[in-house]
């Protein structure tokens, strides 16, 4: 859902996504139930952001954002933004930092203080939740990491997917080339080997095997079976050590650097027992285990179950919270990757994010569809505005 935000020297629009493999621990978004528009419709959160927070903003000096976002938490008061909804605050809360920024008559990421390009996470082929594909790793990403300017980065991933898109229509036929809920393709790979050899081969085709690297994120609390604690991956079931066993062997085969929520959303031990494990080689992000949450990634950090968070705004509800979660990341010198989500819109703020926050990495599925381009697009226009060694190449990737 949008959000309009208007001053008299500014204006700022923003919106909220939405997501498919939700964790349990996210901000609520409020969604109207009943049957119109299937239950999916957001009236409620609507005339929250034109009544409840428009009166009590009116006025507010809109360049004090963590004042903006107190007040959003105070008029909510709930921990998960279930009043208001956090697809609500959100919006809200990004709309008044795009409106400062208008004021400043500069770019969010200029307002937010950073100058660093992120190196891309491009999703080029859905599993999970995210496809109807019997896939269960929801993302295989191709991360270009040795080049010496985001668009060079963003040229190589975007080479390797319309390569990739060939090797697919030649093993499974055209029909298979159709896209998942992040642009990806979604074969019927019968295993996760079988999907990454295809990324492997797509990478080697385009003569990038030294420079583009590959990243998953097995969203592993939709394959995790409570009753038994194990989980289920290519019709097998695993114990989390054997899963742990299984994450190691493929990090020998392939050159995977970054692997996010590994375990399920409440398995602290286990992420920091795979971690310890693939420490020097592949970066643990979490991400359902840590919400965007100060208190969930505290618990984390002591846990010493991540190397990097995912940082997804709307997972918390304001922009504020967002940034003392990655601000509490740079005080334990761990990494931050700004994500979209699977439900997204053409709202661009991630990437001014990504910059202002000089987090180093972002992920925003392929490219392909205008939402997810959106992003790469406004980091090309940002490029242009920052000086040429501004790209941060691997140095965001805390493994
Ligand atoms: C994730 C996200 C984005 P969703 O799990 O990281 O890729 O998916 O938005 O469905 O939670
Ligand atoms: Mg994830």
């Amino acid at each position: 859902m949008q959000a309009d935000v208007c001053t008299a020297r500014g204006f700022g629009r923003a919106a909220s996504p939405s997501g498919a493999s939700t964790g349990i621990h996210e901000a609520l978004e409020l969604r109207d139930g009943g049957r119109k528009w299937g239950g999916k419709g957001v009236s409620k959160a609507v005339s929250n952001v034109n009544g409840k927070i428009a009166r009590a903003l009116r006025g507010f000096d809109v360049s004090d954002q963590r004042g903006i976002d107190s007040l959003l938490c105070r008029l909510d008061g709930t921990k998960n933004k279930s009043r208001l909804g956090a697809n609500a605050t959100t919006a809200v809360s990004l709309a008044c930092a795009q409106c400062a920024a208008s004021e400043e008559g500069v770019g969010l990421y200029r307002l937010l203080g950073g100058k660093k390009l992120p190196a891309p996470m491009l999703n080029v082929l859905n599993g999970g939740k995210h496809a109807g594909n019997g896939v269960s790793i929801q993302e295989f990403m191709v991360f270009p990491i040795h080049f010496s300017s985001f668009s060079e980065a963003l040229r190589a991933g975007s080479e390797v997917y319309h390569s990739l898109r060939g090797i697919i229509a030649k093993k499974y036929g055209s029909q298979s080339t159709g896209v998942g809920d992040e642009g990806g393709f979604a074969p019927q790979c019968r295993s996760t080997s079988d999907a990454l050899d295809l990324l492997e081969r797509a990478i080697s085709e385009c003569g990038y095997a030294k420079k583009v690297k590959l990243a998953m994120d097995s969203a592993a609390s939709s394959f995790y079976d409570g009753k038994t604690s194990s989980y289920k991956v290519d019709g097998k079931r695993m114990s989390s050590d054997e899963l742990s066993d299984f994450y190691a062997s493929l990090a020998k085969s392939y050159p995977i650097i970054s692997l996010e929520d590994p375990f399920c959303e409440e398995a602290f031990s286990d992420f920091a027992h795979l971690r310890a494990r693939l420490s020097g080689k592949v970066q643990v992000v979490a991400d359902d285990l840590t919400v965007t949450n100060v208190e969930r990634l505290s618990q984390a950090i002591e846990c010493k179950s991540l190397s990097s968070l995912l940082l997804k705004v709307n997972q918390v509800g304001t922009l504020s919270e967002a940034i003392s979660a990655a601000m509490l990341c740079r005080k334990n010198r761990l990494g931050v990757v700004v994500s979209h989500r699977s439900g997204e819109t053409e709202d661009a703020s991630i990437a001014d994010i990504a910059v202002g926050l000089n987090c180093g990495q972002i992920k925003s599925g392929a490219p392909c569809r205008a939402e997810r381009t959106a992003k790469y697009n406004r980091l090309l226009q940002i490029e242009e505005e920052l000086p040429s060694d501004s790209f941060a190449r691997a140095s965001g990737i805390v493994l």
